[in-house]
């Protein structure tokens, strides 16, 4: 039986015009790239649950208001397929401040803007973005 694809759920975290990014360490999938918080959809979670558990273990930042975007099929190799689940979130309360709670995982987090992009972005990611993609909400 071949292996069965990855699904990990993203967040856009937003803040003052700005997203969340950090840069991964050592990973089978996207090391030292800038990518969002988020992970591994586990059994039985909602895409939200997921987010909120997610960004929560991450970064020590509760969120609220979290929508689902889009979804992406990434084949990235002959060994790597991951589905990513994309999100977007805000700060329970803003005052927050965002802390490398899982430093071997990532070097440590911090605000972007869209149009200054951390690089390397994560493929998939930097494909979405470059594609047009927007995760702000649209004014009325
Ligand atoms: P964890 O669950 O460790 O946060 O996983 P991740 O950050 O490596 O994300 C896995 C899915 C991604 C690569 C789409
Ligand atoms: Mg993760």
């Amino acid at each position: 039986m071949p292996p069965a694809p990855e699904i990990g759920v993203a967040v856009f975290l937003l803040k003052d015009n700005k997203i969340l990014f950090g840069r991964r360490r050592s990973s089978n999938i996207g090391a030292h790239t800038y990518a969002l918080p988020g992970g591994h959809l586990e059994f039985g979670e909602s895409f939200e649950e997921c987010a909120a558990r997610e960004v929560m273990e991450e970064t020590g930042l509760e969120i609220k208001n979290i929508e689902m975007l889009r979804t992406t099929n990434n084949v990235l190799s002959d060994t790597a397929h991951v589905v990513i689940i994309y999100m977007r979130a805000i700060l329970s309360n803003p005052h927050q401040t965002p802390q490398n709670v899982e430093p071997d995982k990532c070097e440590g987090w911090n605000w972007y803007d869209l149009n200054n992009l951390p690089e390397p972005t994560f493929g998939p990611l930097r494909a979405l973005l470059q594609g047009g993609f927007n995760p702000f909400p649209v004014d009325d």
